[in-house]
């Protein structure tokens, strides 16, 4: 069975994600909820801003992904709608998400004659507003899946285990979604909406989608459907003087677009898939120029050594910082 990252382990053990995150070992001692956050700052240390998204541990990202791929080998060689290795992906999900306080709940539907199921894990807010971010958790029959989309998966799981151990109090409810089926036509994300009550698709201030955002010769790409859920992306890699191109080849393409067709705006983040990287993208990004973002796309290849790390980490610790940030309000 794959195994709990030991990072997030620990963090759950203290308890206190903000001194967890931020401070040293030694005041990290110092319980974090008793004392208000400026007293545990040294003298001309820079101000802590309890509403600033951690840095996601990249470590613990890529155990999951590494958790994905043992349940493939485990699973006749994937992850697929359907097959055992879905509902051991759902399971190690769900699992996780249960240890750290989520209420989850697993929606399922029939397609291709098959069974499939929706993960969908609620962290309480204050307000009537719904933030959800999610990524399909299904692979295609050919392999693992991994930067499609154990990827997404994981990123965003590691983002829900970072809100537990921040115990953040949010404004709008965090709702966090692992799709099935999408690689059969955006079938599980098609169904949530399709079931949702209207009054509960109008609580919905956003859907933001992780779908491929390690590919191995990464590129940049921001959803340009909602000015303002754009802005919060673009300016995080600005930020950090990483360029970012809106992304094009996005439109209609995965989870999102079932959000869309019922007016909840939506965001997202991609790597790229089968499309080439050009001279020019290569040399603001790096990678190869003339070869794919992912040349193992949809093929037996896509396994765990088919991730660019530094853009599954930037990506990461980008939607952390989008779902801190859109909790407000
Ligand atoms: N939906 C993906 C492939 C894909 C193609 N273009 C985009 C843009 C944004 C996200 C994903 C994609 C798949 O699962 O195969
Ligand atoms: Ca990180
Ligand atoms: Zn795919
Ligand atoms: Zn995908």
């Amino acid at each position: 069975m794959p195994v709990m990252p030991p990072r997030s382990r620990r963090r759950k053990a203290l308890g206190t994600g903000l001194a967890a995150a931020l401070l040293t070992g030694a005041l990290a001692a110092f319980p974090a909820s008793a004392a208000p956050a400026p007293a545990l700052v040294p003298a001309g240390a820079p101000a802590l801003h309890t509403t600033a998204a951690p840095d996601i541990p990249i470590g613990n990202v890529r155990a999951h992904l590494t958790a994905f791929e043992s349940i493939a080998a485990a699973n006749g060689g994937n992850r697929a709608h359907g097959r055992p290795g879905y509902r051991a992906s759902v399971d190690y999900v769900k699992k996780r998400l249960d240890d750290a306080g989520f209420r989850t709940t697993v929606q399922s539907f029939t397609t291709n004659g098959a069974t499939g199921y929706n993960l969908v894990a609620d962290w309480p807010g204050a307000s009537n507003r719904v933030l959800m971010a999610g990524a399909h958790l299904d692979s295609v029959t050919r392999g693992a899946g991994i930067n499609d989309n154990a990827s997404g998966s994981a990123a965003v799981l590691e983002t829900a285990l970072a809100v537990s151990r921040a115990n953040l109090k949010p404004d709008k409810t965090l709702r966090f979604a692992w799709w099935g089926a999408e690689e059969l036509g955006l079938v599980g994300s098609r169904h949530y909406v399709n079931t949702l009550p209207r009054a509960e698709l109008n609580r919905l201030s956003g859907y933001l989608n992780f779908d491929m955002v390690g590919s191995p010769n990464a590129g940049y790409f921001v959803y340009n459907d909602d000015p303002a859920l754009e802005k919060v992306f673009t300016q995080w890699f600005a930020d950090r003087g990483i360029a970012t191109e809106p992304a094009t080849e996005a439109s209609g393409r995965s989870d999102h677009a079932s959000f869309q067709r019922v007016g909840v705006p939506v965001g997202g983040l991609f790597t790229g898939a089968s499309r080439t990287k050009t001279a020019a993208q290569a040399q603001k990004w790096g990678g190869q120029a003339g070869r794919p973002f992912d040349p193992c796309y949809h093929s037996v290849c896509d396994n765990t050594g088919n991730i660019n790390t530094t853009a599954l980490d930037r990506n990461s610790d980008a939607l952390a910082h989008a779902v801190w940030t859109l909790s407000a309000g």
